[in-house]
């Protein structure tokens, strides 16, 4: 049976896969911790997940074990013209289409394959949304360690990969033991966040990170934030890039930067946001993980971003949004920052 999976598994070219139990997850009662200390923020379903989340095997009737799988986005298998803007800065897992939807897809095309073999067996597959505490199921796979930037690392692949897991009812083999931490002495991914969200190894305050401030926050950042997330239009991947394991999996240093040689590029992409209706920005963005964050939030993060640049050629524009309920206080920042 593990080699028929492991066949199936390995046609459809996942970067990493294991196999693991569904049991309750063994980091569980510090993910409860870390939601008593409100550190999810306004991100009110992880709350809600906490239950789903301590039983993984009741997501799928008589479920039993999980096929974990890992697929690398660098560089981005599905690249795609809207997400194409090399003058903003944006984390490199949304420079192509949404993996919601391909990378789904693709677990689903496994599942089906999987189906033909088994067919009295069960398979459910989820990635990202689904109440499962993803990273606690990939470590316990052998995909990875939890470093201290919360991200799970293998060894051989980095870090930069998005995690998959097929559900099973088939009782799969164990996987290897999990793979030591080596982290070590590092504290490379702490020190180098720009707002200082890891505020311990492996505790990341999500109300401080580029990350969720640029994708999930429905609010305008507090000025000495907004001032922190620099030019980040979209994503951070700063506690990753500076990772000596993804330096050593990728064979180079990782450059997050965004193509600042094209200044006009960057104010063509700017004015689009900040001038476009909210269908023009749903249309232009759709397919790609920038729609997470709506008009709202990409227009937010637009006038973040031009006054970190000193976009002064948008005054105009960026003057236009300073009486608006819930941009205004942050465009009036903005015409001062100019
Ligand atoms: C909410 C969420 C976010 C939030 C909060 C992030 C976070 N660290 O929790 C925000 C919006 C900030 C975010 C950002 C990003 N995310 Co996100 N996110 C999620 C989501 C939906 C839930 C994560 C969660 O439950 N967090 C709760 C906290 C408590 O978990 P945690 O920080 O990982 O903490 C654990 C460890 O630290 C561990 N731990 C703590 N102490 C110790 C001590 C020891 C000894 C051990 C062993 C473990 C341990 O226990 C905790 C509980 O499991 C998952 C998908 C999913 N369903 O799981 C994706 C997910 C974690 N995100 C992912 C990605 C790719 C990102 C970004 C890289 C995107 C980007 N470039 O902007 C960044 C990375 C930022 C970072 N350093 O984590 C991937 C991670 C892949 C990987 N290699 O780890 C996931 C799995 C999505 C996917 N399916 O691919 N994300
Ligand atoms: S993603 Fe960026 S802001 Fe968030 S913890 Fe990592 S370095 Fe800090
Ligand atoms: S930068 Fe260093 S401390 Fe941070 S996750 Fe990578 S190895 Fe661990």
């Amino acid at each position: 049976m593990r080699e028929i999976i492991q066949t199936i598994l390995d046609q459809a070219g996942f970067t990493l896969t294991g196999f693991a139990d569904l049991q309750t997850p063994a980091t569980l009662v510090l993910y409860e911790q870390w939601l008593n200390e409100n550190l999810h923020g306004e991100m009110h379903y992880l709350k809600d997940h906490l239950e789903k989340k301590a039983q993984p095997q009741n997501l799928l009737p008589m479920g039993r074990a999980a096929i974990v799988v890992a697929q690398n986005y660098f560089p981005h298998p599905r690249l795609k013209e809207k997400a194409d803007r090399p003058s903003l800065r944006i984390a490199k897992y949304a420079q192509g289409a949404d993996y919601h939807f391909w990378f789904k897809e693709k677990l689903e095309e496994v599942a089906l394959r999987l189906k033909e073999q088994f067919p009295d067996e069960k398979f459910l597959c989820a990635t990202d949304s689904s109440p499962i505490l993803e990273r606690d199921l990939a470590a316990r796979a052998g995909i990875g360690w939890f470093g201290k930037n919360t991200c799970i690392i293998n060894p051989q692949k980095g870090s930069l990969f998005f995690l998959g897991e097929i559900l099973t009812t088939l009782k799969l083999p164990e996987s290897p033991s999990p793979i030591a931490d080596f982290c070590g002495t590092c504290s490379r991914c702490i020190d180098s966040c720009p707002t200082g969200a890891l505020v311990e190894p492996r505790k990341l305050d999500a109300t401080k990170c580029i990350s969720y401030l640029t994708i999930e926050s429905r609010q305008t950042p507090s000025s000495e934030l907004r001032q922190k997330i620099g030019d980040w239009f979209f994503g951070c991947d700063i506690c990753q890039t500076v990772c000596p394991w993804n330096q050593k999996a990728f064979g180079k240093h990782l450059s997050t930067d965004a193509d600042t040689d094209s200044r006009e590029r960057l104010i063509d992409d700017l004015r689009f946001f900040l001038t476009a209706s909210g269908k023009q920005i749903e249309k232009a963005v759709a397919g790609t993980p920038l729609k997470r964050a709506g008009p709202f939030g990409l227009r937010r993060n637009a006038l973040v971003v031009c006054a970190h640049h000193q976009i002064h050629e948008l005054k105009e524009q960026v003057a236009k949004w300073s009486n608006d309920e819930r941009l205004g206080e942050l465009a009036r920042w903005c015409l001062e920052k100019f």
